[in-house]
């Protein structure tokens, strides 16, 4: 069977994109935390919808699963193989089409970077709602499977909210295509939606139409100490509900600010004990930094702050937040969990978290971070083996109880699917795995993906 199915993928995709040399497989085969990795098959890399169709239909026909992968960037373990499979770069799906610059939309495929969507929209004054700190490597249709947040959600949603249109292989080998997209199409099922999210099990997205938003020059971007988290919060509601241009709320606290200058280089951000810090840009048409300052002056939490409106000035406040991923993946392999909570619970879960951590594997180290506007955080621990899910199965329950979500914005990948059952009925489960066969009755897409094994 491996044989002929190897033959046809390298008449389908020529010899070059079927790679089957353990070396130049190597960087498809382990993700980007190195948590996860397991032996592909074989590594194949089409260039277009019709080439994904045609590698859609050998694999079917062998009946070989497939691990569809963007820029492997994604930190649930759902893009890279746990052994056997053929993985699917979608990378080399990298053409940009349709722009239309008057009602800003534009085509995008899969293998689009975010970065380089930005800078092809910018000169026409437009820009992408959707930005986060991997966007030189993340690709469009890695973020559309996984409905990607990032750090722009307060403003303008998610990868979701920015689609208006798809095109994707089915796992038979068919081409769905529900391109360009109109604002509005009320014609069955919203298949963009339902693909969105779905991590690669029910088809391969090969293309999207995508709103554009309009490119805001005037930036005022400030970082703030205050004594907790719950200040943070109150600071965070008061430009929220002062200024519509608010666009990002991060926060983040000092073991975190510890490892980001550690091995970033980077001097403290304040003098003096700081308890969390707060991150938030405002963006418009036109400047807004002072009315900024005036809503934060009147925050009698802030102990200490740094605006900036530069650019330089604001991506050196922007560092501290944004190389928190890096420098915790240098520090050592991490366990991720990207929760949500209920705003109001936030507080509480972020006090009871690290204890919790600790008590289920002590010696464990729990780096908090994440979008405040959201209730969105970040619960990254070190200090665990990759197997060890003591830490995670505490977290993820206290997340239950609190009212959250397992997954705000990574997706469930492998990394949660043992936990699916404690945010999602019994019933809720059964619809989708019901979706989940009906459009994939093979179970060779991703499989191993959202769904433990049954
Ligand atoms: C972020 O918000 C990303 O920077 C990555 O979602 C989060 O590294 C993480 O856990
Ligand atoms: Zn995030």
């Amino acid at each position: 069977m491996a044989p002929d199915l190897e033959r046809s993928l390298l008449e389908i995709v020529g010899r070059q994109h079927v790679l089957s040399d353990p070396e130049l497989r190597a960087g498809y085969e382990t993700d980007w935390t190195r948590r996860y990795h397991g032996s592909a098959r074989l590594v194949v890399r089409p260039c277009s919808t019709e080439e994904v169709a045609a590698v859609m239909r050998a694999c079917a026909e062998a009946a070989v699963p497939l691990v569809p992968q963007g820029g492997n960037t994604g930190l649930v373990g759902g893009g890279v193989p746990r052994g056997g499979e053929v993985v699917l770069s979608l990378r080399r799906l990298g053409s940009l089409s349709d722009f239309d610059s008057v009602s800003g939309e534009i085509t995008a495929g899969a293998g689009v970077t975010l970065a380089a969507l930005q800078e092809h929209v910018r000169p026409a004054g437009w820009a992408f709602g959707v930005d986060l700190a991997s966007r030189d490597s993340a690709t469009i249709g890695g973020m559309v499977a996984t409905n990607a947040g990032g750090i722009r959600v307060i403003r303008y949603g998610g990868m979701r909210q920015q689609l208006l249109g798809i095109e994707a292989v089915t796992a038979a080998g068919d081409v769905v295509s529900r391109l360009p997209g109109l604002m509005k199409d009320n014609t069955g099922y919203d298949l963009a939606q339902l693909l969105a999210g779905s991590e690669g099990t029910l088809a391969i997205v090969t293309a999207v139409r995508l709103r554009l938003v309009p490119r805001l020059l005037q930036r005022a971007v400030a970082l703030l100490a205050v004594p907790s988290l719950g200040a943070a919060l109150e600071v965070v509601a008061a430009v929220r509900g002062a200024m519509p241009s608010l666009e990002a709320a991060e926060v983040f606290f000092p073991e975190g600010v510890d490892l980001v200058c550690r091995h970033g280089g980077l001097a403290p951000p304040f003098q003096g004990q700081v308890g969390c810090y707060v991150l938030v840009e405002c963006a418009s048409r036109r400047d807004e930094s002072v009315e900024l300052a005036e809503v934060l002056a009147s925050c009698s939490e802030i102990q200490d702050s740094g605006l900036a409106t530069d650019a330089a000035g604001r991506q050196r406040l922007w560092a501290y937040r944004e190389r928190h991923t890096e420098a915790i993946n240098a520090e050592g392999v991490p366990h991720k969990l990207d929760v949500t909570l209920p705003l109001a619970r936030l507080v509480e879960f972020e006090q009871r978290v690290r204890p919790a951590v600790q008590s289920a594997a002590p010696g464990a180290t729990p780096i908090l971070f994440g979008h405040a506007g959201d209730g969105n955080l970040h619960v990254n621990i070190l200090g665990l083996d990759p197997d060890d899910e003591r830490a995670d199965d505490a977290v993820l329950r206290l997340v239950a109880e609190l009212g959250g979500s397992i997954s705000a914005e990574h997706g469930i990948g492998v990394a949660k699917r043992a936990w699916l059952h404690l945010t999602r009925s019994t019933a809720d489960i059964a619809m989708m795995r019901a979706i989940k066969s009906a459009l994939d009755p093979q179970g060779i897409l991703n499989p191993g993906v959202i769904f433990p094994p049954e």
